[in-house]
C-alpha cells in the first residue's frame, strides 16, 4: 500500500503539474510577451504547414462538431472530451487564461469556439491496424473558422493532439491563418515497455499511453514477461502469474486489467501488441515448469524438444489472441542460451536422435514447430527479434513475419533478402547511456544520434518497401516507474519524429528548439520527461 501511494504523483488523473502558486504566477507572466512555447510548434513536425499572423484566443468553452450525425464511438467522444479540456483547461493554459484575461490577453484578433470535424471513412468501431489512415489536416482561418478533416477517427486524434500543440499554453493561435496537412511516414512507430525487470503498474501504463500519443507513437510493444517475473495472467493457467509474479496479486496484471490497457490505447490510436518471450527469456518455469527443460543448468528455457511446449503455447495463446485483438503476436527469440539444452542429458540425446547438431538447429526447429502447430488458428502476424547471427531465421517462420532488428541496422538488407519485413530498433534502446556517468550532455548526444539514424540506409528501393517502422525500447533493468519518464521520454519523442516526419527533416539546430518546446509542453502536463538544454518552462514556476 505504501508503495501505491507513493507512485500517486505519476497518476495522471491525481498528478497536479503545478500547483497554483500567486507570486511564481505573477513572475511567470512577465515572461508571457515571450512566451516559453514562442512557435507553438508541433512535433513531430508535420508533412506541410502553412502559418499567417493573425493572433486568436481559444474559447474557453471550446467545441468539437462532427458534421456527420450518423457516425458514434468511443475514441471520437473520448477525444474531444480530453482534447476540449486539454487545450482550454487542463495543460497550462486553464491556469494562465484567467490571468492572462485580465491585462495580458494576447492581442487577439478573433477567436476559435469551435472546430467542425469530417471523417470520409468513419465507423462505429474503427479498426486500427498498420493499415489504418492516420492523415489529416486542420485548417484555421483568419476569422477563427476551424475545419478538421481526417480519413478515420485516428486521423482525428492525431488532428486534436496537433491543435493542443498549436494552442501552447497561452489560450491563444498566434499563426492563423493555418493551414496543416499531414501523415506519418512510417506505420509502426513503437515504443517498447519491459514489465518483467520492474513491475510497471496499471495507471503508469496509462500515462506512457498519453506520453506516446503525444508523439503520435502508436504501437505499445508490451514485452511482459522475462526471466526475472510473469505478471500478466490468464484464466486457463492461472498458475502462470500466482508463481510468477513478483507478487501475486499485487504486481500482477488481471485478465481486466490487460484489456482495460488495450482500450485505453484504442481510444488514442495506439495498438498494443503483446510479447511472452519463447523460448529464453521466460519464467515459465515458476507456474508450469514441465514445459521447460527440468534436467539442466537453466530453468527459464522452454523444452523445444517437448511436444507438449506446443500445445501449450497454442491454447495459452489462443486465450491471449483473444484479449490482445492486434493483428501482430510478438514472441521474441532473442538471447537463447544454448547452454540450456548443452547442460541437459534428455535435450542433448533428443538433439543426437535426431540429428540436430547444435543450438542453432534446435532453435530453427523450435521455430518450424511453433509456425506449423502455434501460429495456426491465432490469424496473427508473428514478430520476433532478429539478432545479428541470424537467430530466429526468417525462413523457418510463416510468410509475413516480422523480425525487429535489435543489433546492428547494418542486419536489415539480410533480414529483408531472407523473407522478413523490418522493424529498426537497434540504434533506439533508450537505456543506453554513456560511460561516466548520466548527465544532460550525455543525453545531447544520445538523442540528437538517435533521431540522425535514417532507416533506409543501406536499403535499395525494393528493400525499403519491406520496412514497417522502428520502435524505441525501453529495457527496464535498471529503469522503473519512479525515472521512466527521464530516461525515456526525450529520447522515444526525437525518434518518434524520425518515424513521422519526412526524411528531410534532419535539422538539428531546429529540431533541438522543437523539442525543447515539446519537453516544455510534456512536463506542463505532468510528463517529466529530461530537459536536453537550459530554457525556462512555465512548468518550473507554476
Ligand atoms: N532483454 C531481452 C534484454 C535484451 C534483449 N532481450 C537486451 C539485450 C542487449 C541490450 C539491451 C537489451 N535486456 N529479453 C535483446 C532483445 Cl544492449
Amino acid at each position: 500500500m505504501q508503495i501505491i501511494r507513493s507512485l500517486q504523483f505519476l497518476q495522471p488523473q491525481k498528478f497536479i503539474p503545478y500547483q497554483f502558486k500567486p507570486p511564481a504566477m505573477k513572475l511567470a507572466l512577465a515572461f508571457l510577451s515571450i512566451p516559453c512555447i514562442s512557435a507553438y510548434d508541433i512535433w513531430p513536425l508535420p508533412a506541410s504547414y502553412t502559418t499567417g499572423t493573425t493572433t486568436l484566443s481559444l474559447s474557453p468553452s471550446l467545441t468539437f462538431t462532427l458534421d456527420d450525425a450518423t457516425i458514434s464511438n468511443d475514441v471520437l467522444t473520448g477525444a474531444f472530451t480530453r482534447y476540449a479540456e486539454a487545450i482550454s483547461g487542463g495543460m497550462g493554459c486553464g491556469d494562465t487564461r484567467s490571468l492572462l484575461s485580465q491585462d495580458e490577453s494576447p492581442n487577439a484578433e478573433g477567436e476559435v469556439s469551435s472546430c467542425t470535424v469530417s471523417i470520409s471513412n468513419g465507423s462505429d468501431s474503427p479498426s486500427l491496424s498498420y493499415t489504418t489512415d492516420e492523415s489529416y489536416s486542420i485548417d484555421i482561418d483568419e476569422d477563427g473558422k476551424c475545419q478538421i478533416n481526417a480519413a478515420t477517427e485516428f486521423g482525428v486524434v492525431h488532428a486534436l493532439e496537433s491543435l493542443s500543440h498549436l494552442a501552447g499554453e497561452t489560450c491563444s493561435i498566434s499563426n492563423a491563418p493555418v493551414s496543416l496537412s499531414d501523415s506519418p511516414r512510417f506505420s509502426y512507430r513503437g515504443l517498447m515497455i519491459d514489465s518483467a525487470r520492474h513491475f510497471l503498474p496499471i495507471h503508469f501504463i496509462e500515462h506512457i499511453i498519453d506520453t506516446m500519443a503525444a508523439s503520435k507513437l502508436n504501437v505499445l510493444h508490451w514485452h511482459i514477461s522475462d526471466t526475472e517475473s510473469f505478471p500478466s495472467s490468464s484464466d486457463l493457467f492461472p498458475e502462470l502469474a500466482e508463481k510468477g509474479a513478483y507478487s501475486y496479486p499485487d504486481a500482477s496484471y488481471s485478465v481486466q486489467d490487460l484489456k482495460g490497457i488495450v482500450k485505453y490505447a484504442y481510444n488514442r490510436g495506439i495498438r498494443v501488441m503483446p510479447e511472452w518471450d519463447v523460448p529464453g527469456h521466460g519464467s515459465w518455469g515458476k507456474g508450469k515448469p514441465e514445459v521447460t527443460i527440468l534436467d539442466g543448468a537453466c530453468s527459464n528455457t522452454l523444452d523445444p524438444t517437448n511436444p507438449d511446449v506446443y500445445t501449450f503455447l497454442h491454447s495459452f495463446l489462443t486465450e491471449m489472441a483473444d484479449i490482445f485483438p492486434d493483428a501482430n503476436l510478438f514472441l521474441g527469440g532473442d538471447e537463447v542460451d544454448t547452454n540450456c539444452f548443452d547442460s541437459s542429458p534428455t535435450v542433448s540425446k533428443w538433439m543426437s536422435d535426431n540429428d540436430i547438431e547444435d543450438g542453432a538447429a534446435l532453435q530453427s526447429y523450435f521455430w518450424q514447430q511453433v509456425t506449423a502447430q502455434v501460429m495456426p488458428g491465432l490469424n496473427k502476424t508473428l514478430g520476433v527479434w532478429m539478432a545479428d547471427d541470424g537467430i530466429p531465421f526468417p525462413e523457418d517462420l510463416p510468410a509475413g513475419s516480422f523480425g525487429n532488428v535489435w543489433q546492428s541496422q547494418s542486419m536489415m538488407p539480410t533480414v529483408i533478402d531472407r523473407g522478413a519485413d523490418v522493424v529498426l530498433s537497434g540504434p533506439w534502446y533508450l537505456d543506453q547511456q554513456q560511460p561516466g556517468g548520466y548527465s544532460t550532455y550525455a543525453l545531447q548526444a544520445i538523442w540528437q544520434g538517435m533521431y540522425a539514424v535514417e532507416p533506409y540506409d543501406g536499403l535499395s528501393e525494393s528493400q525499403q518497401d519491406n520496412v514497417l517502422g522502428g520502435e524505441a525500447c525501453m529495457w527496464a533493468e535498471g529503469v522503473n516507474a519512479m525515472d521512466f519518464d527521464a530516461i525515456a521520454v526525450t529520447k522515444a519523442a526525437a525518434v518518434a519524429e524520425r518515424l513521422w516526419s519526412d526524411v528531410s527533416v534532419v535539422d538539428l539546430d531546429d529540431a533541438q528548439k522543437r523539442l525543447m518546446e515539446h519537453i516544455c509542453r510534456l512536463n506542463m502536463r505532468g510528463i517529466a520527461a529530461e530537459a536536453i538544454a537550459q530554457n525556462f518552462c512555465l512548468s518550473d514556476v507554476l
